[in-house]
């Protein structure tokens, strides 16, 4: 049987894929290329994954754009340029869709799509896969490719339904433009995406209040455009490029210094803050001092200097100061890279709420009381982030052997195996799952390696008469200690934030993401691959 259109009559194939945006859209190609019978469902219009939905102003890359992009074509790569070094969203979704065309990749999807049911029987040993079109998919092989960040999450304020003006989330942007030189808009969040957007539509807006709860360490991103003379380079060193990200920590250009911050004199420190500072990017935050994640005396030091770098550029005190983070660790949650964000506040028309002194207490007909006063809005707009990680699969009812559901054995925290596979859910992966490198990772570096374990792994058991393969409890429980155990010497489970699942009320506290890095990450697995997958329990 051939891949292709005509498998979309097909209701049993050998793979389906849920999801398509970086992960998804490989895997196609991956599959294509291996000649498996394959379904992909998209619960978008279209394709793009993050890139799709998150169509806020303001939205862009904060990974280097180069360092971002597919690695698996030459061709691809010559023929595509980026035009900036961050690239901005829409420059980002044609590069996807451009890629889709080239590698006549969009046919094999089937959009508006949302997968509701996954359910393993062991007496077919297959998946039966149902979609909110009640349409039922029979596959030997199911990989979620549903993404790290897709789950947007809107906190219960009490009387949210009653406010009459227009609201969305930032990942439900609309699609056509929108006009807000004269409205009254409130926003709420201050995280990466608050950050981009709040630093754009200040630009030309009647007035915009934002409501924040914590502030941020953000740091210059240092955008600009790439001129010929850097594209050429760039193009020439790709390779040397997808080496180096794939030789550190997060899979950036950007890595840690193997010095001690406590090692070098306080002038060569300075100095170094000051490079690091100018650097383009996350450099400051992945490529500073070995020890600022591990020490917190050592982050103490750096969290310091970019308290003073945000208090210089606010020119009102208070608003400074309520800018100005102290409760937690540099670093520790995800820095938000900005483009002139702080100066938005030095602006007549933009307001800080500060929701620790006076908290909403509901949303009205006209907009947000808090325990101060009430504001109008003609917009609000919830920046308030995503049910990271877990959040996508959680939605969808995935059950395993002997019935058991996913969502109930992740209760108290996830439990994987290289974060690719789960106990009890046999021939099922996961592309950007928990305590898997992607999901504290320059994403499409991590994406990759994953798609191409996890197709190579399909191609053995075929190629080998397998037609099973299942995490084994042992190799689990090892996994997640050992993710949990890292995790523990760093500054990040200090935090609350969506790295350890303390964004969502009542969601475990627990690390979801791999903080060993990409190399260690990568010779786990391909230790696995190259033992021939024996330490799964293959039938
Ligand atoms: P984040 O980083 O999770 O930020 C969400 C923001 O929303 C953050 O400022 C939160 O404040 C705020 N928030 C969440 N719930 C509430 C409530 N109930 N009241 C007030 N404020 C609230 O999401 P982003 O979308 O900005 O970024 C996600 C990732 O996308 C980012 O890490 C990049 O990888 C790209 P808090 O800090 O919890 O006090």
């Amino acid at each position: 049987m051939e891949y292709g259109l005509r498998e979309k009559t097909n209701v049993s194939v050998d793979v389906i894929i849920i999801g398509a945006g970086i992960a998804g859209l490989y895997l196609v190609q991956r599959l294509k290329k291996m000649g498996s019978t394959f379904r992909v469902f998209e619960a978008g219009k279209d394709l793009g994954g993050t890139w799709f939905w998150n169509r806020y102003p303001g939205a862009r890359f904060d990974s280097e754009s180069y360092s971002y992009g597919y690695s698996w074509s030459k061709e691809l790569l010559d023929e595509w340029e980026w035009s900036e070094h961050f690239a901005g969203q829409p420059e980002t979704l044609k590069y996807l869709n451009y890629v889709a065309e080239k590698f006549e990749l969009r046919e094999h999807i089937t959009f508006n799509s949302r997968v509701t049911h996954c359910h393993y029987s062991e007496a077919e040993n297959r998946w039966v896969v149902k979609t909110n079109n009640s349409e039922e998919t029979f596959a030997q092989f199911v990989i979620f490719a549903t993404g790290v960040l897709s789950e947007p999450y809107i906190p219960d304020f009490k009387g949210r339904d009653l406010y009459k003006g227009l609201s969305w989330h930032t990942s439900n942007w609309p699609h056509s433009p929108v006009d807000l030189c004269n409205k009254k808009v409130g926003i709420i969040g201050t995280g990466a995406t608050g950050v981009q957007l709040i630093t754009e539509i200040s630009k030309n807006i009647g007035s915009l209040t934002v409501f924040q709860r914590t502030p941020n360490y953000c740091k210059p991103l240092r955008n600009s455009p790439i001129k010929p003379e850097e594209q050429a380079q760039i193009k020439s060193e790709y390779q040397n490029i997808f080496d180096r990200c794939n030789s550190t920590a997060g899979g950036f250009i950007h890595d840690f210094d193997s010095r001690s911050i406590f090692e070098v004199s306080r002038v060569e420190r300075d100095d170094f803050f000051d490079k690091k500072w100018r650097e383009k990017g996350f450099g400051f935050w992945l490529g500073n001092f070995s020890d600022i994640m591990t020490d917190m005396k050592a982050n103490q030091v750096v969290a310091e200097f970019v308290r003073e770098k945000i208090r210089a550029r606010i020119k009102d005190r208070g608003v400074a100061s309520l800018l100005t983070p102290t409760d937690h660790p540099f670093g520790s949650k995800r820095v938000p890279l900005e483009s002139g964000y702080y100066e938005s506040y030095n602006r007549k028309n933009v307001e800080l709420v500060d929701l620790k002194k006076y908290p909403i207490q509901e949303f009205t007909n006209e907009g947000i009381l808090t325990s101060q006063k009430e504001y109008e809005f003609d917009l609000i707009i919830f920046a308030t982030g995503f049910d990271a990680v877990t959040g996508a699969m959680d939605k969808i009812d995935i059950r395993g052997v002997h019935n058991k559901s996913l969502k109930e054995k992740w209760q108290d925290g996830p439990r994987t195996f290289l974060g690719l596979t789960t106990a009890g859910f046999p021939n099922m992966f996961i592309t950007g799952g928990p305590h898997n490198a992607a999901s504290f990772c320059n994403v499409p570096r991590c994406l990759e390696y994953n798609v191409e374990w996890i197709t190579d792994c399909i191609l053995f058991l075929k190629e080998n008469g397998y037609s099973k393969l299942d995490a084994t409890a042992d190799a689990e429980s090892e996994w997640t200690k050992g993710v949990l155990e890292a995790a523990g010497d760093t500054l990040f489970t200090d935090a609350k934030s969506w790295f350890m699942g303390s964004n969502i009320p009542n969601k475990k506290r627990v690390f979801l993401n791999y903080i060993s890095g990409i190399p260690t990450f990568q010779s786990e697995c391909n230790k696995v691959a190259s033992e021939k997958y024996r330490i799964f329990n293959l039938s």
